[in-house]
């Protein structure tokens, strides 16, 4: 099932279920090589999210700013390599939300817990705008909020489920979002957590 959030935003219900064993299989081993950390934001605040990624570029945040980077500041290697299942499926993904030639070149991980949420922001560090972005979740449900192209507009909940795809580009590329504490729950696949990939086209950056 397919929902249009906005123009430009496309929320595709369950697109990952079919995908998601190969999905799981390959995260192990890039949460092994590059393990999820709790990074500071330019204004010294642990976020409450832990993050990782994969692919060319891998985002970061520290006190000098938020930015995209070849290598892992943690373990100073490339970050690890793309899974071809993740690609695969994002490529899937954007087409099936009318984007069609989106080649991700780095792969955000957010792992949630408990109480762990994310306030209200715009992805801008990637550089090309006219690319889109494409978000999967795992295991526990969330509460998105789906924001305007300011911070002052009013969000609307949408709940995110286990096996969803979120695509967003052209008019919602820069439209603030961010999700509500994560409630407590047990997933069978991912136990008390929840995970989410983003996708991103990122132009060079360093
Ligand atoms: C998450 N992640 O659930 C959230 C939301 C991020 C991020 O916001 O930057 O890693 S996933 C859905 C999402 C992400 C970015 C933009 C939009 C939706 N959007 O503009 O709709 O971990
Ligand atoms: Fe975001």
């Amino acid at each position: 099932k397919r929902v249009t959030l906005s123009p430009g935003a496309t929320l595709l219900r369950g697109f990952a279920l079919s995908h998601i064993a190969d999905l799981w299989d390959a995260l192990a081993p890039v949460l092994h090589a590059a393990p999820l950390r709790r990074m500071l934001t330019p204004g010294g605040r642990q976020m409450s999210v832990a993050m990782t990624s994969c692919g060319t570029w891998g985002w970061i945040t520290d006190q000098a700013g938020y930015r995209y980077t070849r290598t892992d500041p943690t373990t100073q290697a490339h970050w690890p390599a793309m899974p071809s299942s993740f690609f695969q499926l994002a490529c899937q993904s954007a087409e099936a939300a009318g984007f069609k030639n989106f080649r991700p070149n780095a792969c955000l991980i957010n792992r949630y817990e408990a109480g762990t949420r994310m306030t209200a922001h715009q992805d801008k560090d990637e550089g090309d705008m006219t690319q889109p972005i494409v978000s999967v979740s795992l295991g526990l449900p969330i509460l998105f909020l789906w924001g305007g192209l300011h911070r002052t507009t009013r969000p609307h909940p949408v709940l995110l489920e286990h096996g969803d795809v979120l695509v967003w580009g052209g008019k919602a590329r820069l439209h603030y979002h961010g999700v509500k504490p994560l409630e407590e729950g047990m997933h069978p696949l991912t136990g008390p957590t929840r995970f989410n990939l983003t996708f991103r086209y990122v132009e060079q950056a360093e």
